[in-house]
């Protein structure tokens, strides 16, 4: 079994400067050692080539730095299509959540029935029009279904979108008017922190994979290091109280595993500067370990 390590160090889709930094702290966290002692075969492909700037300009059109994101997208979506072409499994590394446009779509693009794990804080499912700051990490669910900017939609290949009965939530509890109105007029499946407490990650995780799996055989995990309580995970931009404690994550991800049905998968929002020793990265590398089969004899 192949798996192919991309960076895309963008971090201006959060507009937040630092997420750049992620990939290579993931790196020297000990990610391919990890992966390799379960027995793949890893390749680290590198970096793709992203240009951040270094201020903050906030956008006319409500889309912040639009020409930055688009251009690293088009490169990782180039970078993850190639690899899916090799028969490897993409591990992206982030940069922050606009990234996955461009690891979704081509893995859409491989499997037009996609199904979508998003573990996150957020909703991510802002367009231009709802999104309450213009950080187009904010908007990547809405512009993968097809709505919001055209700029956004179109990115690599329009043909394939992401349907919505394929995706599932786990561990929000910061969505913004304008997304509770998306998720609920859609009907996507939503497993909020209320029901990971009231119900336990065992559940949600079983429900989410039982709805998921009777749609689908291929599922990606779009996990932003955010879904995680800030206690564990401190090096990342937009922190929320009340998120899922580390064992939560790993069981969750070590369910998916169990299902064999994992086809690409990015972890994201990973930003040491606001990091103590590099934790957060080192808790990327042991949950990427879970979601890749570790713990299985
Ligand atoms: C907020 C924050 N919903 C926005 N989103 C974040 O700007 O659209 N996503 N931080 O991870
Ligand atoms: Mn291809
Ligand atoms: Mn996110
Ligand atoms: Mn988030």
């Amino acid at each position: 079994d192949q798996i192919a390590l991309i960076g895309c160090p963008l971090d201006m889709g959060a507009s937040l400067r630092g997420g750049r930094l992620g990939p290579e702290a993931v790196r020297l966290a000990g990610l391919e050692d990890r992966l390799k002692k379960i027995g793949y075969h890893v390749t680290d492909h590198g970096d793709v080539e992203v240009h951040n700037g270094y201020g903050h300009q906030r956008a006319q059109d409500n889309l912040n730095h639009l020409a930055m994101v688009k251009e690293a997208n088009e490169h990782l979506y180039e970078k993850v299509d190639q690899v899916l072409d090799e028969g490897a499994l993409p591990l992206v590394l982030g940069g922050d959540h606009s990234i996955a446009m461009g690891t979704i779509k081509a893995s859409l693009n491989h499997y037009p029935d996609l199904g979508v794990l998003w573990f996150d804080a957020h909703g991510d499912i802002n367009t231009d029009q709802t999104s309450p700051s213009g950080n187009i990490h904010g908007m990547p669910v809405a512009a993968l279904m097809g709505y919001g900017a055209s700029q956004l939609v179109d990115l690599g290949q329009r043909d394939h979108l992401l349907k919505k009965e394929n995706l599932v939530y786990i561990g929000s509890r910061d969505l913004d008017q304008g997304e509770r109105k998306i998720i609920r007029d859609l009907g996507i499946k939503v497993f909020t922190m209320h029901e990971v407490d009231a119900l336990g990650a065992q559940e949600v995780i079983r429900e989410a994979l039982d709805y998921l799996t009777a749609r689908t055989d291929h599922i990606h995990v779009s996990f932003d290091m955010d879904v995680l309580d800030p206690q564990v995970a401190p090096g990342t931009g937009t922190k929320v109280p009340g998120g899922m404690a580390y064992r939560e994550g790993r069981l969750c991800l070590e369910c998916v595993a169990q299902t064999g049905r994992l086809v690409s998968c990015e972890f994201v929002e990973i930003n040491p500067i606001l990091d103590h020793e590099n934790k957060t990265a080192q808790t990327a590398v042991s949950l990427a370990g879970s979601l890749l089969g570790e713990w299985l004899i």
